[in-house]
């Protein structure tokens, strides 16, 4: 701790306004995690970065730091970590999804701008998240015009760089998202005065999936009839992807794998037999946000499968590792990223068609649609989103929500009533 705390100094934190939200952290994760019952022991590794989440892991970028290196922050799914990696940088995902930063937001954002994007902006501006400290460069892209209009705010603060992002799919935009890519290259390169060769680049390529194929393991454990870990557990882990060295991360979720596919062998289940089986779609949960699966939870459901960019969205499709040229390369990524079926592309029937495809293969008993406050091209889409699911036969619940405690009591009641249709 005090070794941290010399730490968040020397990164100019608001140490005092920090101390806020480390005081009530280890409660949060008590109630959320601790209580829940027959966890996989192989959880005790996220378990130990969450316990210490603005210490380990923010200690071992600032060593990387002095070392030369350099962080790249970031804010979406459609961003590729394998360029950055291959110029010698690291990625870390930076969409913050506490209620403790969104009033940092608001002091240079309206109240009506949805809450990841507040408390994105909070996080930096009042210097209390170390990972929005020791980064060297912020990369966006214009994946929503509330993230577009707060990345102009907070380039003011740090160097900035915004990838433009097609809103459709034809094969000239992902030509043009392929050329993002090579942009975004010559970018890193120039920050980290290392070249991206194709050997070092098609080397990430691997490594980013492996990384994919250990989520896609964890996830097939999910199908099984017992539910070997809980959808709260699964979040956690989903959430440190963003940040964690993808090595190890590879490497601790595949240990946790073991022990999971040996619960399905075994029968061994998290819920007792006839919990509801859910599917949360919709806008991700940034750590530290886990209030709708805990309510899920907590009422009689289990989530089985989050079609969100902090789940199957993250690492469904691989990228071809074909490509022998860098430009190949930059072709694979483009498919491959321009295949997550997020909200802001249109028309997006694949994300439609994903989530029945989803709730099919994760046996699910029902879908809760939930999306941010003020996040428009979501709250738009449940609407296609909803009718295709009763048409499918599979019941579906939409919320919308935010970071506050106010409307759980009233989440609890609307999840409740669904878990009791579900029968
Ligand atoms: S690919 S979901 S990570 S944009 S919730 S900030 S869309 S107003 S987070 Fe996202 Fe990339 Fe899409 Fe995924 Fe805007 Fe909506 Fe807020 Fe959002």
């Amino acid at each position: 701790m005090a070794d941290n705390m010399k730490m968040w100094k020397e990164l100019g934190m608001d140490v005092e306004h920090h101390d806020e939200l480390c005081s009530v952290l280890p409660a949060a994760v008590g109630d959320v995690f601790m209580s829940q019952e027959n966890r996989p022991e192989k959880m005790d590794y996220f378990d130990f970065v969450l316990a210490d989440v603005h210490g380990v892991r923010p200690a071992e970028l600032v060593e990387f730091r002095k070392n030369g290196g350099k962080v790249f922050g970031t804010f979406c799914t459609y961003v590729p970590d394998e360029v950055i990696l291959a110029a010698g940088g690291v990625a870390t995902g930076l969409c913050a999804g506490s209620q403790f930063w969104v009033p940092g937001g608001e002091k240079v954002l309206p109240a009506n701008v949805c809450p990841l994007i507040k408390a994105s902006v909070g996080a930096r501006l009042d210097r209390t998240c170390p990972f929005f400290r020791l980064v060297d460069r912020l990369i966006g892209e214009t994946t929503c015009d509330g993230k577009k209009k707060a990345y102009e705010i907070l380039a003011k603060d740090v160097p900035m760089t915004v990838m433009q992002i097609p809103s459709m799919r034809r094969p000239e935009d992902i030509a043009a998202w392929s050329e993002e890519i090579k942009k975004l290259i010559k970018i890193v390169e120039a920050d980290t005065g290392n070249k991206v060769t194709a050997e070092n680049l098609a080397e990430n390529i691997k490594k980013i999936n492996a990384k994919r194929k250990a989520l896609m393991r964890l996830y097939d454990t999910r199908k099984a009839q017992n539910i070997p870990i809980s959808g709260t557990d699964t979040l956690l882990i989903m959430q440190i992807a963003y940040y964690d060295d993808p090595v190890r991360f590879t490497q601790m979720v595949n240990t946790l794998c073991d022990e999971l596919e040996n619960r399905v062998k075994d029968g061994v289940s998290v819920f007792p037999a006839g919990t509801k089986r859910i599917l949360l779609s919709g806008t991700p949960q940034s750590i530290p946000n886990w209030k709708l699966h805990n309510i899920i939870e907590t009422s009689g459901g289990a989530v089985v499968c989050e079609e969100t960019c902090t789940g199957t969205r993250y690492f469904e499709n691989l990228v071809d590792e074909g490509g022998s040229t860098i430009d190949e390369m930059c072709d694979n990524l483009a498919k491959r990223y321009m295949d997550i079926h997020c909200a802001c592309f249109t028309p997006n029937e694949h994300r439609i068609d994903d989530v029945i495809r989803l709730a099919k293969e994760y046996h699910v008993d029902g879908v809760i649609d939930a999306h941010l406050k003020f996040c428009t091209t979501y709250d738009i889409e449940s609407y296609n989103l909803q009718n295709a699911l009763k048409e499918a036969g599979i019941p579906v619940l939409s919320l919308e929500t935010d970071y506050t405690e106010n409307d759980t009591q009233q989440l609890k009641t609307r999840i409740g009533a669904f878990m009791e249709i579900l029968g």
